[in-house]
Parts: C-alpha cells; structure tokens; sequence
C-alpha cells in the first residue's frame, strides 16, 4: 500500500520546491511530479515539511512529590496533532539507581507512544555503578545523550565534581553532555530568604530563579565541558546571559548548542504577577519566564544560528497538582505543557512575522536537533529512504487555542486565548496518517523507540585537541632537598 502526498510544496532546512512524495513501507520512496498511490492527500496550497522533533519532554515523570500528567499516551497525541512525529524524553534514575534499571522503567512507560521516541538519561547521582553503566547505555541501548541537572539542589543536582567526571567519561564515549543550567546552590539560598521574609505566592519563583543564576551555570558548563573535551547542549535556554555566553564559545569553535523554549520566546514574566494564584502557578517552570529584552535575545539567536533548537520542556501538572504549592512557592511542581502548541506558535510568531524562514523552522523544529542527535536523516529530512514523518502544514488555518480542545491530559493551557496561524492539515507517522484535516487517528503503540550512535568524532570540544597531547612534567637540573 502507497500514500502520496500531492500538490504541496516541500520545505526541508535547505531547499522549497513543488514535488509529491511518495511513501510505502512507513519511509518516502519518491520524491517527484505526477506520482500516483493507493491512496492520495492533498497537500493544495501546504507545505510538506519535516514532522517537528521535540528533543526535551517529561512524561510521566515523578517529580516534586508527584507525576507529570501527560504520559506517553496522551503526550504522544498531542504531539502529532501539533505537526511533532518524534519526542526525547529523559530517564532518569532515582538516587543509587542504576541507569539500565531506570531505562528499563521508561521503556515500560513508552509502549503506549503513538510516534516515535527517544530518551536522553539523567545523571542524577555519581559513582562506579554509573560510570560502568554509561558505556553500555551508549554502545547497547542507543543513549548517547546524558543531562545534569545543576539545580534542585538534595534531589537531582549533580556537584562540579561530578559533572566533571561524568563529562570525561561521555567524551571517551563519544557522547554529548545535557545541562539544566542554574547555579542550584544559589536558588536555594534565595528561596530559603524569600519565604523567611514571607514571599510565598508563585511570583516568588521568579525572584529565587534570577537570570544571573543561569548565566553563571551555563558559562560553568561550558567552561567544564571545554577542559574535558565533551560536546555541549544546554538545554532551555531562557536569557541573554545563558544565550551570550553559547555564543561566544561557539565563535571560540566549541561544540555548544543552545536550546531556547516556545513558552520563553512568546510569554513574560508578567504571567507571575496576575491576581489569580492559579494562573500564576500554572506557569511556574525553571527557568522562569523572562522580560521582553531576553525574549528579543532568544529571537535573534534563532535568527543568527547562535541558538539551534526550539524545544517545549513539556512537563504537564493540573491545578490541583499546582496547590501543592499554596502557602510555600516552592512546593509548586516546576513545568509547562506546549508539546501541541510548539509548532503552531513558532510558525505564528516566527514565521508569520517574518522573523525566520520556512526553512529556518524546519531547521529549528526537527532538522538540526536529528543531526545532534545522529539520527538525520532518517529523521528530519524529506529525502528517499528517510522515515516518512511528516507535516503536511496549513499555512492559512487559524485556531484559538483552548484547553477544551487540547489532546494534553490537564485542564488549562499556558496558552489559551491565544491564536495561532499555521497548522497540520496531515501528520504522518512512519507513514501513518495520524492527523486527518483535523481528525485524530493515532495509534496507540505505534511509536517505536530511535536507537542513535555515538557521535562523529569531529562533534568534540574545541579543547580536546590540545587535549591529545598528554602534558608531560617538565625535566629539571636541580630539586632542593625536602624536610628538616
Ligand atoms: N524544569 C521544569 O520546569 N520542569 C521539569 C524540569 C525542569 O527542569
Ligand atoms: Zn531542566
Ligand atoms: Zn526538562
Ligand atoms: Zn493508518
């Protein structure tokens, strides 16, 4: 059986030309004109783009005290409704869990995805277990990228030293370090004298997440993975300090990456001060949002390549799980959802307003994160023999986006009232068509795990070269004597 998508214009991260694309066997086949299938889409007046790649979710994810409410199921779906075909998430072992244990939990939780998937492992903790572990995770279980979380101090914080020897053991590995950059040490501090002085409401957040914590954090990553000779991906990028300082050790020809989120480039810091508690805790994530000054930053690091990837962090909690927080701010389970509204949002607010290119939203959405993740082209690409993941985007079709309409599992939406311009007509999944003009048909369990391979030597830190030549301890004439 052959589908073929017909009359659309294809937009990859290179190149926009009109051309059918043919699919069998879940991957494009023919890329052409004139091409006839069993059965045919008509993609008239669309474009037949790459399905998006959201490297950064947590489904399911104990955190805070509870679960994140979007599991593999319901997150999956709403995935695809948005124009996503593929979603990394993050294992991440408790403290002394072994990280094949872990992996094992996560595979368990995944069977329920409706598009593909991958995962990032958490280093939570540091010891001889881990290190011997990260090479089979790499080599057998298809990871190769490990995050640290540098905040939430006593629960998943690693320390500097830690981070320096899991570092070292990825670069001989050929994998990629994974940073939440801030300065744990200090947002503890912070938060500890704001509710001492009694600031306890969610604006509180704010002001215990200040943007020089993460500045400092994610020049520290940088400067570490730089001594061990391991490429680097930070990971939510929220503001100009964070944003300045990958840009700068990418003009140095480091390997950095810099991950900015849709809920950073198109909401503020005002969300924190509305009168309703509920609002402003529906928005408490880390980092927090910002001002209007960073978000231009984030843009224009899009727009100049300094910044590669636009992600969400989905990390969906209901209102009620939110109250855990009523009377203490830091009770209030950190995350946002956005997996459905990413693509819709970017393409509003990037596209339409000429910020980006199509192709700049390709590249952003799902090309260069499958290449840093070594899994282009058989993601991200519309080419013979890739996977057919793919959007078939309206650019004409409006919505307002509503909590009542969304496929996510919790009751608002951080984006309500908001609408969007830009949406799926199609989606497909290794072929499947898994949004129909509107119509979800996803497949529960079709989803497959993406193994990866580690990655090309060349993606190392710009370091690691005079690394290669071990230092030798200099020859001397003379040594005084010691001791008296
Ligand atoms: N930030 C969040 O807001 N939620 C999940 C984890 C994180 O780093
Ligand atoms: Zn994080
Ligand atoms: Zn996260
Ligand atoms: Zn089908």
């Amino acid at each position: 059986m052959s589908t073929v998508i017909r009359n659309g214009t294809v937009v990859t991260a290179d190149l926009t030309y009109p051309a059918d694309v043919k699919i069998e066997g879940g991957r494009i086949v023919e890329i052409g004109k004139g091409l006839k299938g069993d059965t045919e889409l008509d993609a008239t007046g669309c474009y037949v783009m790459p399905g998006g790649i959201d490297p950064h979710t947590h489904l399911e994810m104990p955190f805070m005290g509870t679960y994140s409410s979007d599991d593999f199921e319901s997150g999956t779906r709403a995935a695809l409704s948005g124009g996503t075909t593929m979603v990394v998430d993050f294992a991440l072992p408790a403290p002394g869990q072994g990280l094949h244990d872990a992996l094992q939990m996560w595979h368990n939780k995944s069977g329920r995805a409706s598009c593909d998937y991958s995962y990032h492992m958490a280093v939570t903790w540091w010891g001889e277990q881990v290190f011997d572990e990260m090479k089979t995770v790499v080599e057998k279980e298809g990871i190769t990228t490990f995050k640290h979380f540098m905040a939430y101090k006593g629960a998943l914080m690693v320390n500097d030293d830690e981070m320096y020897a899991s570092f070292q053991r990825l670069a001989e590995l050929g994998g990629i370090a994974l940073v939440h950059a801030e300065n744990g040490d200090v947002v503890a501090e912070l938060s500890a004298k704001l509710l001492r002085e009694g600031n306890t409401g969610p604006e509180a957040h704010a002001y215990s997440r200040p943007t020089q914590v993460e500045g400092e954090a994610t020049n520290r990553a940088i400067m570490i993975a730089d001594m061990t000779g391991v490429p680097l991906y930070v990971v939510h990028v929220s503001c100009e300090e964070a944003h300045e300082a990958i840009r700068r050790a990418r003009m140095q020809g480091k390997r950095v990456w810099g991950e900015p989120l849709i809920q950073h480039l198109t909401l503020d810091e005002s969300e924190y001060f509305n009168a309703d508690w509920d609002h402003a805790a529906r928005r408490v994530m880390s980092p927090p949002f910002r001002n209007q000054k960073h978000q231009d930053s984030l843009w224009a690091g899009l727009q100049s390549g300094s910044l590669s990837v636009v992600a969400t962090d989905h990390c969906a909690f209901t209102t009620e799980q939110k109250r855990f927080g009523v009377g203490d701010f830091t009770k209030i389970p950190n995350g946002t959802g956005g997996l459905e509204d990413r693509l819709p949002m970017l393409w509003t607010h990037g596209v339409a307003t000429g910020r980006l290119t199509p192709n700049e939203f390709v590249a952003v959405t799902s090309t260069n994160i499958a290449k840093i993740l070594n899994c282009y082209p058989r993601k991200g690409a519309i080419l013979v023999g890739a996977d057919a993941d793919i959007v078939v985007w309206d650019p004409a079709k409006e919505k307002t986006i509503t909590a009542s309409a969304q496929q996510s599992a919790i009751d608002y939406n951080v984006f309500e009232g908001q609408t969007v311009k830009g949406l799926p007509r199609f989606t497909l999944t290794r072929g499947h068509v898994a949004v129909h003009d509107g119509e979800m048909r996803t497949q529960e369990g079709h989803g497959q795990f993406v193994k990866r391979e580690a990655n090309n030597p060349v993606n190392k830190a710009l370091s690691s070269w005079k690394a290669l030549t071990s230092p030798r301890p200099v020859e001397r004439t003379g040594i005084p004597a010691t001791g008296v």
